[in-house]
C-alpha cells in the first residue's frame, strides 16, 4: 500500500468519511489545538483546516491534523480494511519493520516548485500551531520526518523529533547528544566540530511518521522500511543545501544545519508531552539555523497534536499501540521465547503498559519475557509495566486482564516483581525529579514492574482439580453448553 503523497492520502481520507474540511475560520494559537483535542475526545476524524487567522492568502494556508487519530484510519494508511484484528496489524508490521527496499533518487519533484533561501526564510509564513496555553512556542515539528546522515556509514535517519520555532531562520529541538539516532549522528558531527546537516520533511506518505516515530534498530535507513511498506521505492530527490535526500512530493521541506556551540543554543520548551502531561521548564537547546525551504505549489502542513489522555489518544498512541507491540513481539521472538500468542499495547499507555498473552511453557517464563523487553534499548520511554496473562484471556480486553489479575496474582507471592533503578524515562512525570536528571545519571531511572498473571506451576496439581493447578472455573461444561445453544430458540431466548 502505497499513497504518492499527502494529498493522495487526504483524498484516500475524505471518500472514506475519515476527513472533515473546516472552513470557519480557525486560530492557530490556542484555538486549533482545542479545537483538535475536543475531536480526538469524540473519536472524530482528520482535520483539514482550510481558514487560519493570520493565513487567509499567503505562502500556505492549509493544516492537516489527526491524519492518524484513530486505529480505522492507521489501518487504511497500511492497506487493511477497518476491522483488521490487533494480531493481523501487528504481525504485518512486525514482518514489513524488518524488510527494505532501497529508495530510487529523482532529479525533478514537486517540493521543488518553490525554493526559498536567505533573508526570505522565514517560518512564520506557516500556520504553525501553538498548540496548547502552555507550551513556550509553536511547535512546527511534531509529526514532520527530521532527516539526518550517519557521517562514517553515510547511512540515512528519519525520526520525529519535537522543533518549536525560534527566530524566523531558527529551530531549537529536543536532541539529545548521544540520546536517539539523531543524536548519535550529533555525537558523531560535534566530535568532527561539525555543524550537522538536517532536513525536515512536513507532509508526504502516511507511512513516514508511522515509521519515523518508532525505534526501527540503529543504522537500519526509515527510507528503506518505508519502501518495504510501500512495495515500492521511496522516490527521494537531493536537498538544496544539505548533502541528504527527501520524498520528491513532500509538501514542505526545511533545510539547515544544527551546532553543537553552547554559543548557537537557543530556548525550547514546555511541551504538551505524549504522557498527557506539559513537560519540562524552557531550556536551552541545540537551534537548526534554516538554509532553505522548499514546498510544493499551495503547500498544506501538516502537524500532531501530541499527548494522551484518558478518552482522547493521540495520533502518536494510535500508532504506538501497533508499533511498540510488534517491535515487543520481535524482541521476544530474537530472544527466542516460545509460545507469544498475541501482544498488546493499550493505546492509553502508549506503551509505556504492554500485556503479552503466552501458552506457558514453563514457570519462570514470565520473567524471562520481562528482563528480555526490559533488557532492549527499545524500552527507553516503553514497557515500564508488563503483564503477562496466558492463552485464555484476551490481552486486549481490560475486563480479562483485570479478572487475571484479581485472581491469578498473589503480590506477596511472586506474581509481582519490581524491577528496582534500570534506565527509563527521563520525563515520566511519576519518577522523582532526582532520578531524572539527566545530566547525572545519562538518562531517566525507572523502576520496572512485571505482573505475572498467570497461573503458578508451583501449585500442585490436584485430583479434585480434574489434574490441575487451579480450580475449575464457573463456565458450564461443554456439552451443558452445547445442549443451551442447540435449545436457544426453543427456549424463547432466540433474540438475546
Ligand atoms: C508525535 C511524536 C512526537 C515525538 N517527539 C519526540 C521528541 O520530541 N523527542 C524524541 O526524542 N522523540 C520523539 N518522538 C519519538 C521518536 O520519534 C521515536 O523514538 C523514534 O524512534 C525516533 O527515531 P529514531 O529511532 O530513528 O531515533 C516523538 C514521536 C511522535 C510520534
Ligand atoms: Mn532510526
Amino acid at each position: 500500500m502505497s499513497f504518492t503523497d499527502m494529498r493522495q492520502w487526504i483524498g484516500r481520507l475524505e471518500k472514506e468519511g475519515e476527513l472533515r474540511r473546516i472552513t470557519a475560520e480557525v486560530h492557530w494559537d490556542r484555538e486549533l489545538g482545542a479545537i483538535t483535542r475536543r475531536v480526538l475526545e469524540k473519536k472524530g476524524p482528520a482535520l483539514l483546516f482550510e481558514n487560519i487567522t493570520g493565513y487567509k492568502t499567503g505562502r500556505c494556508t492549509k493544516l492537516l491534523a489527526s491524519g492518524l487519530g484513530n486505529r480505522d484510519r492507521l489501518a487504511l494508511a497500511l492497506g487493511f480494511p477497518r476491522d483488521v484484528s490487533n494480531g493481523d496489524l501487528v504481525q504485518h508490521v512486525m514482518k514489513k519493520n524488518r524488510e527494505t527496499i532501497p529508495p530510487r533518487l529523482v532529479t525533478e519533484g514537486s517540493v521543488k516548485d518553490v525554493i526559498i533561501s536567505g533573508r526570505d526564510i522565514d517560518q512564520t509564513e506557516f500556520p504553525v500551531p501553538r498548540w496548547h496555553y502552555l507550551e513556550g512556542g509553536r511547535y512546527i515539528h511534531t509529526f514532520s520526518g527530521v532527516v539526518t546522515r550517519d557521517p562514517e556509514t553515510r547511512v540515512m535517519n528519519v525520526g520525529i523529533y519535537r522543533g518549536m520555532i525560534g527566530q524566523k531562520n531558527t529551530t531549537p529541538f529536543l536532541l539529545i547528544k548521544g540520546g536517539q539516532h539523531w543524536g548519535q549522528h550529533f555525537l558523531k558531527y560535534s566530535a568532527r566540530k561539525e555543524p550537522m546537516p538536517v532536513a525536515c520533511v512536513i507532509g508526504w506518505d502516511p507511512i513516514m511518521p508511522f515509521l519515523a516515530g518508532s525505534p526501527i534498530p540503529p543504522g537500519v535507513c526509515e527510507w528503506d522500511v518505508m519502501g518495504a511498506y510501500r512495495g515500492e521505492p521511496a522516490e527521494l530527490i537531493r536537498c538544496e543545501t544539505v548533502d541528504l535526500e527527501v520524498p520528491a512530493s513532500a509538501e514542505i521541506v526545511i533545510e539547515g544545519f544544527i551546532s553543537d556551540d553552547p554559543a548557537t543554543y537557543e530556548t525550547e520548551g514546555p511541551f504538551g508531552e505524549f504522557t498527557g502531561y506539559v513537560s519540562d521548564i524552557p531550556t536551552p537547546r541545540p537551534s537548526m539555523r534554516i538554509t532553505c525551504i522548499t514546498h510544493r505549489r499551495e503547500p498544506i502542513f501538516r502537524g500532531c497534536l501530541e499527548g494522551t489522555l484518558p478518552g482522547s489518544y493521540s495520533e502518536n498512541s494510535v500508532m504506538s499501540s501497533v508499533q511498540r507491540a510488534a517491535i515487543a513481539w520481535n524482541i521476544l521472538t530474537a530472544a527466542g521465547i516460545p509460545g507469544v500468542r498475541d501482544v498488546f499495547v493499550p493505546p492509553i499507555t502508549n506503551g509505556v503498559n504492554i500485556v503479552v498473552q503466552i501458552k506457558k511453557a514453563y514457570q519462570g517464563q514470565p520473567k524471562q519475557i520481562a528482563a528480555a523487553l526490559w533488557g532492549a534499548s527499545a524500552a527507553q520511554f516503553r514497557y515500564k509495566n508488563v503483564i503477562v496473562v496466558e492463552e485464555d484471556i484476551d490481552p486486549s480486553s481490560y475486563e480479562q486482564v483485570d479478572w487475571a489479575f484479581a485472581h491469578r496474582v498473589n503480590a506477596g507471592h511472586e506474581g509481582i516483581v519490581v524491577f528496582p533503578g534500570i534506565f527509563g524515562s527521563p520525563i515520566d512525570p511519576s519518577t522523582p525529579l532526582e532520578e531524572r536528571d539527566v545530566a547525572q545519571l545519562g538518562t531517566g531511572l525507572w523502576n520496572r514492574v512485571l505482573i505475572d498473571a498467570t497461573r503458578s506451576w508451583k501449585f500442585e496439581r490436584r485430583e479434585a482439580w480434574g489434574g490441575e493447578r487451579f480450580p475449575p472455573t464457573v463456565r458450564p461444561a461443554p456439552e451443558d453448553e452445547a445442549r443451551v445453544r442447540e435449545r436457544w430458540e426453543e427456549l424463547g431466548l432466540g433474540d438475546l
